[in-house]
């Protein structure tokens, strides 16, 4: 008799993905994440932004200025077009049910996944034996986030596909050596002109909000004057801009602003290219500034009106966080009995 064929179990479409509140946020964010979550909630699937406060203490964080910029990253969503009744926004730290399965999960990580993660190696440097454990855990507690919801798809930035890639392994895993199939293994979302925003100073490394040259990113604080002077004041070369794309290959800081200027507008790299040929950057720079400038302020404007009412984000979030909890509770309940753990009726 031939054993009955297994259907591998299927889980409905949810999104799930998460920023630090680590500081300001800087453009990389709103392109490689904030402006595709809120678009992501015109697709029908249900969406679940977190930020992720457990993660930013992974590195020293001053409490009042966790505080401030957990509201602040609030604010950040929000204006960006998150929707907190369509999406569920909340700070990571009301959830237990993150600690508790990133507890689990790092019983499941292997030592020599974690060893590989290059985001750890580039955060501690040459300071690798003084750097906090957290920080070291950091990719279990983020595969804790997304699995707790059962989420399918994770949209995020270039530099996080390789903790996307850790937390299939570490669902699979899980699956495999408790026999069942109750975490499903998420896809990593990278899509679009700005997957990968490059520092504004130099074209080899990321734009980031820890940066701790100002210059080298667009802060979605900054006002029109200081993105414009930051725009102007880029680094690039003298060529003008080719007729292909193909031809930006050896020049990542031209190539940056053209992705930069494509996620903006919501076109394709070579159509930039394609409008802007055989101009140099005295006309591209200034018509990037004001895309920027256009797009940017009103984000500014709406976060500072948020930001005066802490009182009113903070019932946001407890209400995102009640919302999430009841989805993160039964899975929590549910792998403590996959594991064998004894707990009291609720
Ligand atoms: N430069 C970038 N280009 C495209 N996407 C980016 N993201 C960050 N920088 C860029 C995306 O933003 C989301 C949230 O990132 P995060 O704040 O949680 O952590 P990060 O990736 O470490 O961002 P930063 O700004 O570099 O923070 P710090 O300096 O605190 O480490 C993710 O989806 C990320 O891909």
């Amino acid at each position: 008799m031939t054993e009955p064929v297994q259907t591998p179990r299927v889980f409905p479409q949810r999104v799930f993905s998460g920023i630090q509140p680590s500081g300001n946020l800087q453009l990389g964010n709103y392109l490689g994440a904030l402006k595709r979550f809120a678009a992501a909630q015109d697709n029908g699937i249900e969406t679940i932004y977190c930020i992720v406060d457990m993660h930013a203490i992974t590195v020293w964080q001053d409490p009042a200025d966790l505080t401030r910029a957990t509201r602040e990253l609030a604010a950040g969503f929000i204006a960006s077009g998150v929707d907190p009744e369509r999406s569920i926004l909340f700070n990571q730290s009301q959830v237990p049910g993150h600690a508790q399965l990133a507890w689990i999960f790092d019983c499941v990580a292997r030592l020599g996944w974690m060893n590989r993660m290059t985001q750890f190696k580039d955060k501690a440097g040459k300071n690798a034996e003084a750097v906090s454990l957290g920080l070291f855990a950091y990719p279990a507690l983020m595969a804790a986030d997304i699995l707790l919801y059962h989420a399918t798809h994770v949209p995020v930035g270039e530099d996080q596909k390789q903790h996307v890639e850790l937390t299939r392994d570490i669902a699979a895993k899980f699956n495999h050596d408790y026999g069942t199939e109750f975490f499903p293994v998420p896809e990593p979302v990278i899509e679009g002109a700005a997957t990968r925003v490059m520092s504004l100073r130099d074209g080899s490394k990321k734009m980031s909000k820890s940066d701790p040259s100002d210059m080298s990113r667009i802060n979605l604080t900054d006002d029109a004057d200081t993105i414009a002077s930051k725009i102007r004041k880029a680094r690039t070369d003298a060529e003008p801009l080719p007729e292909t794309l193909e031809a930006l290959k050896d020049r990542p800081e031209a190539r940056n602003l053209v992705n930069i200027y494509a996620a903006l507008a919501d076109t394709t790299a070579e159509a930039v290219v394609a409008e802007f040929a055989g101009q140099g950057f005295g006309a591209f720079k200034p018509a990037l500034a004001d895309l920027a400038v256009a797009q940017l302020t009103p984000i500014s404007g709406e976060m500072r009106r948020l930001t005066s009412d802490p009182a009113e984000i903070d019932r946001i979030l407890a209400r995102g966080a009640e919302r999430a909890n009841a989805i993160a509770a039964p899975v929590i309940d549910r792998t403590y009995d996959i594991v064998g753990m004894i707990r009291s009726a609720r």
